[in-house]
């Protein structure tokens, strides 16, 4: 690797001022340069016209994440360099991605989204080093003290090559059952102190690089999962394991909306000792009130560090049918894009060490201590039961398609219609797993079964289709072979 030398100083994002990395030459391999820092937060000033200005006003950041398609897609590039600060690769710095044979590593997908960000003044998120689901093929043959070697081993080989050069990683993802117990996995399997291992090896990698836990569905306080992790993390303090930050992924859909205590929430992880970060956001419909409300959320408490939509436009989205982002399919802000911006630009705390002078921050930590009280069992929406039908039977038909695939799995999405002249209320898919196919994860469904026949139900929020209407639901798959399954069935009761 080619050292590059450090640039001086220069102004982007309006007033605050970043350490930059450098102009890089090739895409081929990561510039040994120091990760850009923040290094003034300044709340007297005229508000950002940006996303990232404003965000920069509190000492904060703001995301994207994009795929390696992305790096040819102008229209893509021109909003990421105007509004964003933060990177995180989609795909490209994961499991599969970066070795994808035992002790082969490649980092040319990933190199090439890190080299853009920081050559346009962004830093980049690391996403993700352990995970049930992207695993390299290999992984898939391993089990016992042989995966866990391994898993280190990855976790090393990744770190070495980025290191001193991210500014978080996701160490870990998705580690938690919807239930608050830990999910379980080929990686759970090797024993509860995987993730531990995991955060241990992480930090004698790179010290200086911010060790986040992410996971989805931990925004609602009184969610079963959210209290899990809070545990997790509260035990990880306790003894010393080092994190430094909680990634709250915050995919609202039509099931989970905006929970009224998602600032308590952010508010008691940041309690802890951790920094939180919103780090996938994307809401069904980029419903103004929520995305609104989700900024003023992370504005409010002092450690929220910055927020990041997964994608920019609707058309960069996983469930692009839903429209989920600030900007349209042909690049324009949408109203949502708007209450970000005012929000952040509202933002009455800073984060911590982001004001200078005087060091400390002029803002005061959260003084509420954690709830001591035992965290509730059970989700508190639970998708009620399907109700019975006014629509003619045998209306609704599924489409399958498969939004991507990757080494060891698939992505993939129905879609639900009724082509019947009454309303559906209620439909279940059943689909056929091709032999050596695990199911992972279904959002805006709830299935039954994870291999061979399973049946995917309507969700509580979804069931309901009026004639000509559809929806979606989407799934992962991890797979030796990413044969498509087939769709057996979609009838609704
Ligand atoms: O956006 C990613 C999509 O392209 C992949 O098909 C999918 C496969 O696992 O992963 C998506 O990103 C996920 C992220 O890594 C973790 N949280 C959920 C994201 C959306 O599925």
């Amino acid at each position: 690797m080619k050292d590059v030398p450090a640039q001086p100083r220069r102004r982007t994002g309006g007033r605050t001022r970043l350490l930059l990395g450098g102009v890089l030459a090739a895409a081929i391999t990561v510039s040994s340069v120091a990760v850009a820092t923040l290094a003034h937060a300044d709340l007297s000033g005229p508000p950002g016209t940006t996303l990232k200005a404003a965000a920069e006003r509190s000492g904060r950041y703001f995301g994207a994440a994009m795929g390696g398609d992305r790096l040819n897609d102008n229209g893509f590039l021109t909003i990421a360099n105007r509004e964003f600060d933060m990177m995180t690769a989609v795909n490209e710095m994961k499991p599969d991605a970066t070795e994808p044979n035992q002790g082969q590593f490649n980092f040319s997908a990933g190199d090439a989204i890190y080299n853009w960000a920081v050559s346009h003044g962004m830093r980049v998120r690391g996403h993700t080093l352990a995970w049930h689901a992207q695993q390299p093929r290999f992984w898939a043959n391993l089990s016992g003290s042989a995966l866990r070697s391994a898993m280190i081993s990855h976790i090393n080989g990744v770190m070495a090559h980025y290191k001193g050069k991210l500014a978080y990683w996701d160490v870990v993802n998705e580690a938690f059952a919807e239930n608050g117990s830990r999910r379980s996995s080929n990686l759970q399997a090797t024993g509860n102190d995987w993730i531990e291992v995991a955060f241990r090896t992480a930090k004698a990698a790179d010290p200086g690089v911010k060790l986040c836990y992410n996971d989805y569905n931990i925004e609602n306080w009184t969610y079963a999962k959210t209290q899990g992790v809070y545990n997790m993390i509260s035990d990880f303090k306790a003894r010393g394991v080092p994190i430094d930050c909680v990634g709250l992924q915050t995919h609202f859909t039509g099931g989970s909306s905006l929970p009224g205590n998602f600032q308590q929430t952010l508010s008691s992880f940041a309690a802890l000792g951790v920094d939180v970060a919103l780090t996938e956001a994307d809401v069904t419909n980029a419903a103004t009130n929520q995305y609104q409300g989700l900024t003023q959320a992370c504005m409010n408490v002092p450690r929220c560090v910055g927020i990041t939509t997964w994608g920019i436009r609707d058309s960069d989205s996983w469930r692009g049918s839903e429209n989920p982002l600030l900007f349209d399919r042909n690049s324009n802000p949408k109203a949502a894009y708007t209450a970000v911006l005012n929000a952040l630009n509202a933002a009455s705390t800073t984060v911590p060490g982001t004001t200078t002078p005087p060091s400390t921050p002029t803002s005061t930590p959260p003084s509420s201590t954690p709830p001591t009280s035992t965290p509730p069992s059970t989700p508190t929406s639970t998708p009620p039961s399907t109700p019975p039908s006014t629509g003619e039977p045998g209306a609704c038909t599924a489409t399958y398609r498969t939004v991507n695939s990757w080494g060891g799995g698939y992505q993939g999405e129905v879609t639900v219609a009724n082509n019947g002249s009454g309303t559906l209320n209620g439909w279940t898919v059943r689909l056929t797993l091709a032999a050596g196919q695990t199911l992972a994860n279904v959002w805006n469904g709830v299935n039954t079964g994870t291999t061979g026949t399973i049946s995917v139900r309507n969700a509580s929020y979804n069931g309901s289709l009026g004639a000509n209407a559809s929806t979606t639901f989407g799934f992962l798959v991890n797979a030796s072979t990413n044969t498509a399954p087939g769709v057996v069935s979609c009838t609704s009761p």
